[in-house]
């Protein structure tokens, strides 16, 4: 089982089989979780197992101990039944993707198959050692569909991912739609790396990701970048530029070369519009405003654009989340700041400077986190400036001590980004994706004392045939015995 539950106790003399009538028995509130888990076993089973209020073959609850907290859950599989039971639908839904992965692998798949649906007698007791664990998706170096994304969440939301962090402006693409700014999707959303036909979110669309990931307990973290990473914008706006000449849209992968333009008015009424019309459609807490590699923002103008723009954020009910760079200068009560460096003491000096400011981390290492590092020499995909990321490196660090100087109470947790630079469709995604993620979920979840790079091959091994049920392209890595 990938993330590995707090604690798990085998029922050795018993046996759960799901038989063909079963039922699934949930309170009225949590009908929408008992009916997504049975739509799925009806594929795979082609059993009815009708959804009845109260208790069933498989039993959810909802009415557990607020001591299970916000996500925790205990399960018990014996020879008479499943019962789930948790605090919050959240905590519910977890449990569900447990039961998932107890369930043999063919469970998840599309079309009807054989039996028997055995499940092996256990009792689970688990909740999450970070309440932030997060995947993130570059939607604007290559943009990808509602339905693409969908799939995407599908996906990760079987390893207990709970934010779902979209970076979603870029040089090569503004990928929401904003009213007040039409030009920045209808102009800057029209291409992409390579040069190829772009795309954006509209607000309907948008509505619907953040609906979708909702219906699966992520929270979507929305993430406009600044100063920097903002040549899309600047071609949509020439009074956005310096001297007011738009420059024109940009399909390479140079970073760095952008910037907003700190001393003008217009700069912050144009943030203004969009933070303003982004935090609106924000159920999350959290807007991230980038602030990563702004190398053509002179570094005074740089401190004094971020507080501006984090005021802006700040302004509109939101709390500001911010690549560690942020760090340098005055930040917000409430900050997050995303470290994303690898063993680099300035990066490190930077995460401590946010720390002692009161703000809190999200942990990207490059080097052991960002999911668009190449594997070996040898991957076709992905970039290697942070070095190769084989799956041991992804797993094998401890988010409470990575950093010096910094105590493990201001750590919230971690989180996996993919940069889609070389990534131009949703095989080549899923590739860097998996079998990586997985292990960053778990480092996410799973107390310390279960982490032990050893046995989490094993259980990495054991996803495998469900990756080939669900049609994952896995990257077959060769230090894994896939079954
Ligand atoms: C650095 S990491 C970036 C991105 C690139 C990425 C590629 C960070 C905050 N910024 O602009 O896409 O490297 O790995």
């Amino acid at each position: 089982m990938i993330p590995q539950p707090t604690a798990q106790q085998a029922l050795p003399d018993e046996t759960f089989t799901l038989l063909s009538d079963a039922t699934i028995g949930v309170d009225e509130q949590m009908q929408t979780i008992a009916d997504n888990l049975a739509a799925q076993l009806r594929r795979s089973t082609g059993f009815a197992l009708p959804v009845q209020q109260g208790t069933g073959t498989i039993t959810l609850s909802a009415n557990g101990p607020e001591s299970l907290g916000a996500e925790g859950y205990e399960l018990r599989a014996d020879a008479s039944g499943v019962t789930i039971t948790a605090a919050t639908a959240e905590g519910l839904f977890r449990g569900v993707t447990t039961l998932r992965q107890l369930l043999p692998a063919k469970a998840e798949a599309g079309s009807e198959q054989d039996g028997p649906w055995e499940v092996a007698g256990t009792t689970i007791s688990d909740s999450p050692r970070y309440g932030y664990r997060g995947v993130m998706l570059d939607v604007s170096r290559h943009f990808f569909t509602v339905d693409q994304v969908k799939h995407f969440i599908d996906l990760v939301s079987l390893y207990k991912i709970n934010r779902l962090h979209l970076h979603l402006s870029d040089d090569q693409g503004w990928r929401i739609q904003v009213d007040t700014w039409p030009r920045l999707t209808e102009h800057g959303g029209s291409q992409q790396v390579g040069g190829s036909a772009g795309g954006y979110y509209t607000k309907a669309d948008y509505a619907d990701l953040v609906q979708y990931a909702a219906e699966h307990y992520i929270t979507v973290v929305p993430e406009i970048d600044t100063p920097g990473h903002t040549n899309a914008a600047l071609a949509s706006y020439p009074e956005l530029n310096k001297g007011d000449q738009a420059p024109d849209l940009y399909t390479e992968t140079e970073v760095g070369f952008s910037s907003l333009t700190i001393d003008k008015d217009v700069t912050y009424a144009f943030l203004d519009d969009v933070f303003r019309e982004v935090a609106e459609q924000t159920p999350g807490d959290l807007l991230h405003l980038g602030g990563d590699e702004a190398h053509s923002t002179p570094h005074s103008e740089y401190l004094a654009f971020v507080p501006k723009a984090a005021e802006l954020v700040v302004k509109y009910g939101k709390r500001v989340m911010g690549w560690h760079e942020i760090a340098d200068g005055p930040l917000p009560a409430g900050t997050v700041v995303q470290y994303w460096g690898t063993e680099d003491p300035k990066a490190q000096v930077l995460a401590q400077q946010a720390v002692e400011q009161g703000a809190t981390l999200v942990l990207s290492p490059a080097n052991r986190a960002y999911l668009d590092m190449k594997y070996h020499e040898e991957t076709p995909l992905g970039l290697q400036w942070a070095g190769l990321v084989s799956v041991e490196q992804s797993y094998s660090w401890n988010p409470a001590t990575l950093l010096p100087n910094v105590p493990a109470s201001a750590i919230d947790g971690v989180e996996a980004p993919l940069w889609t630079e070389t990534l131009d469709d949703l095989e080549k995604v899923e590739f860097m994706v998996f079998p990586r993620l997985p292990g960053i979920a778990e480092l996410g979840w799973s107390p310390e004392s279960a982490l032990d790079w050893t046995t989490y091959r094993d259980r990495l091994a054991e996803q495998g045939p469900r990756w080939e049920v669900l049609g994952v392209n896995f990257y077959r890595a060769p230090e894994i015995d896939w079954r």
